[in-house]
């Protein structure tokens, strides 16, 4: 198993010119304002701040890279969706977001992070398009598992796996994942699939969690 022994902040990215240098293999971290991505990034890292998590939606504004064992970055991309981004804003996000995954490439895998409570958004279902499209493996992750009863929880995994079944069995869906960054469930799962993307490249078939 994988096992993350550093991670640091390498810089923000606003504009694809400005992509660090060195390329090496890429795990994205992909949903709306306030899903938990940075939560889940700290999380997988052991570490408590590396990627600010904060109550008010929205803060992340650049695409943040961070060098993983010397060997792997962790990209979380800007949260979306967030009511109070004005229009001309949300165009430069979409341009932004799928020049970077048209890059192919380095991308080895994507967190496509939703609530657990929740059903997917119109921009959830716009960026699991994107990722089919682009033909990235990625991971539905159901964030926030600690917040629904566990026989709800269970209900809701077998409802999106229904719902995606074809992105799961045809498409480049790994695996749908519940986690909670107070429990830390689902943990275990994502370092796995992280682990199988990273040594497999990323157009070969795998096995679904
Ligand atoms: N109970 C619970 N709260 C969580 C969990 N994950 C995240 N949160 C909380 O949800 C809020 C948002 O989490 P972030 O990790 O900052 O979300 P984000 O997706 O990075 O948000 P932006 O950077 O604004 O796009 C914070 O208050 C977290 O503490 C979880 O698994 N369980
Ligand atoms: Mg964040």
């Amino acid at each position: 198993m994988i096992k993350i022994t550093s991670a640091e902040f390498l810089q923000g990215v606003a504009d694809l010119r400005q992509l660090p240098k060195r390329e090496l293999k890429e795990v994205l971290f992909i949903g709306r304002s306030n899903v938990g991505k940075s939560s889940l990034l700290n999380k997988l890292c052991n570490r408590k701040n590396l990627a600010r998590s904060s109550a008010t939606p929205g803060k992340t504004r650049e695409i943040n890279y961070y060098l993983i064992n010397d060997d792997l970055y962790f990209v979380d991309l800007p949260g979306y969706g967030y009511a109070k981004v004005p229009e001309q804003m949300r165009a430069g996000w979409k341009k932004l977001i799928e020049d970077f995954l048209k890059r192919g490439e380095p991308i080895a895998l994507a967190m496509q992070l939703i609530d657990s409570r929740q059903e997917p958004t119109p921009l959830d279902l716009m960026m699991m398009d994107w990722l089919e499209y682009y033909e990235i493996p990625y991971v539905l992750v159901l964030t926030k598992a600690d917040k629904l009863p566990v026989s709800k929880l269970a209900r809701q995994i077998d409802a999106y796996k229904e719902r995606f079944s074809s992105q799961l069995t045809e498409g480049c869906c790994r695996g749908i994942v519940p986690f909670s960054v107070v429990s830390a469930d689902g943990k275990g799962d994502l370092m796995k699939v992280i682990q199988q993307s990273i040594k497999e490249g990323r157009r070969e078939k795998k096995e679904a969690v």
